[in-house]
């Protein structure tokens, strides 16, 4: 499917630097190894109310990482999904009288005018849930005959064929993947957030209440696709992992999103893919902190969301809410407020005039840039480099210019 352009990432003098990661697994930071290449796959949106400055802060994150990585002089294949069909979006369709389909096409073009304003680079590869259904599954099946699936009678109608369920014992038993591999949580803890976040722990039948769905068989008034499977739907962590492990292979690099899809989606898009290669899924598990609003996480279910494109539509310059987001480092949890815009509405117009005559030599700015990044993306470290520069260092290189562009999606030409 289409992405969105790319926006201009100028070259920077010299060598960048392979940047230290948290990984959420070994809960250490590594630099991932890496020849030339690296694979990143982030967890698209679910295209039916987008785009807050939540996923904004999310996107901005592996942003950042793929800048710092292509600073590096690595060759990034990038791939993200979108969750085109799914409950919640078949439950606002219904309840607006929309098609399911032409929200998530809408949703998704207003998703694709955010990212673009906001200068962040487009996947290679971005793939809609719809477009991968036989893929997904082919994969499936698959695992049925490694016998790391296993039927479970549907309960709403004597019709309807089973559904298809992931064995996670099973997995544990035979796969480089064990439960609480990427999560580290404990049974109750996940208990918890597997009833929370879709999951069904209740559904009699299930040989652990934690295993999570892999094919829905078709129900009425569902949309649904005739497959290897037989007419029906792919659960929700297998289509990452099917359209991850598919384009970019076993063990790919960075595996990111926020810190909401750690449990169950995460861990079980890591114990699918590792069913399907019998690789770990990745190097490195990476988790972004979430953004609250009035009290709350910011979410499309509460409804307290502050959108991309009103604030673009209310004259906000784009540059100014990559500022307030890079503000705050990529894995805090932190609370949006209209002070977070003011104030990096003057460090724009402060970096602006600085950036107005540049003269000279780069002194030193742009390997502090590269240290402070190269440091598990501590972007606001990297603002105030910038600001200690603008305050009391000489006038402007165009080298330090082309490194703020690059490197933190800033064009101070502007
Ligand atoms: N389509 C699935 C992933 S396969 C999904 O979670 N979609 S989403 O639209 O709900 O979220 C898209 C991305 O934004 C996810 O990475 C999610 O973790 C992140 N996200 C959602 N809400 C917030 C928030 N309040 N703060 C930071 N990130 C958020
Ligand atoms: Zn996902």
């Amino acid at each position: 499917m289409k992405s969105w352009s790319r926006p201009e990432v100028p070259r920077i003098a010299g060598t960048g630097i392979l940047p230290r990661l948290y990984d959420t697994s070994t809960r250490k930071l590594v630099v991932p190894s890496t020849t030339g290449t690296a694979s990143l796959y982030v967890c698209g949106i679910t295209p039916y109310d987008a785009t807050h400055l939540g996923h904004a802060a999310t996107y901005l994150a592996f942003d950042t990482l793929l800048r710092v990585w292509i600073d590096a002089g690595l060759d990034v294949t990038y791939v993200q999904n979108t969750t085109d069909v799914d409950d919640p979006l078949l439950e606002r369709a219904a309840a607006t009288g929309v098609d399911w389909r032409e929200l998530a096409a809408s949703q998704t073009d207003l998703f694709r005018g955010d990212m673009e304003a906001l200068s962040v680079i487009p996947p290679d590869h971005y793939v809609p849930v719809t477009a991968v259904i036989p893929e997904v599954a082919a994969a499936v099946n698959i695992m049925l005959a490694d016998k790391l699936a296993y039927e479970v009678e549907a309960d709403d109608s004597v019709d309807s064929q089973p559904d298809l369920y992931f064995d996670s014992a099973a997995a544990a038993d035979t796969t480089p993947w064990h439960l609480g591999l990427e999560s580290n949580l404990d049974r109750d803890e996940m208990l918890a957030l597997f009833g929370e976040r879709g999951g069904d722990p209740d559904r009699p039948g299930k040989r652990d209440p934690l295993d999570p769905l892999l094919w829905r068989a078709a129900r009425d008034g569902e949309p649904v696709w005739d497959t290897v499977l037989g007419p029906g739907r792919p659960g929700w962590h297998v289509e990452c992992s099917v359209i991850a492990v598919n384009r970019l292979g076993s063990q790919i690099t960075v595996q990111g999103g926020g810190s909401d899809l750690l449990f169950p989606h995460h861990e079980f898009s890591a114990a699918h893919a590792s069913a399907l290669t019998g690789e770990p899924f990745a190097q490195v598990y990476s988790h972004a902190g979430m953004i609250a609003y009035q009290g709350e996480k910011m979410s499309k279910s509460l409804g307290n969301l502050v959108l991309v494109s009103r604030l673009v539509e209310d004259g906000v310059d784009p540059r100014v809410i990559r500022l307030a987001l890079l503000a705050h480092h990529y894995r805090s949890d932190w609370e949006w407020t209209d002070e977070a815009l003011e104030s990096a509405g003057t460090r724009l117009d402060s970096w602006l005039s600085w950036a107005a005559s540049p003269a000279g030599r780069d002194d030193g700015l742009v390997s502090k840039l590269r240290e402070a990044l190269a440091d598990d993306l501590d972007t606001p470290a990297t603002l105030r480099q910038v600001d200690a520069a603008v305050l009391h260092g000489g006038p402007a290189s165009g080298e330090a210019l082309d490194a703020i562009h690059a490197l933190l999606g800033i064009d101070l030409s502007a």
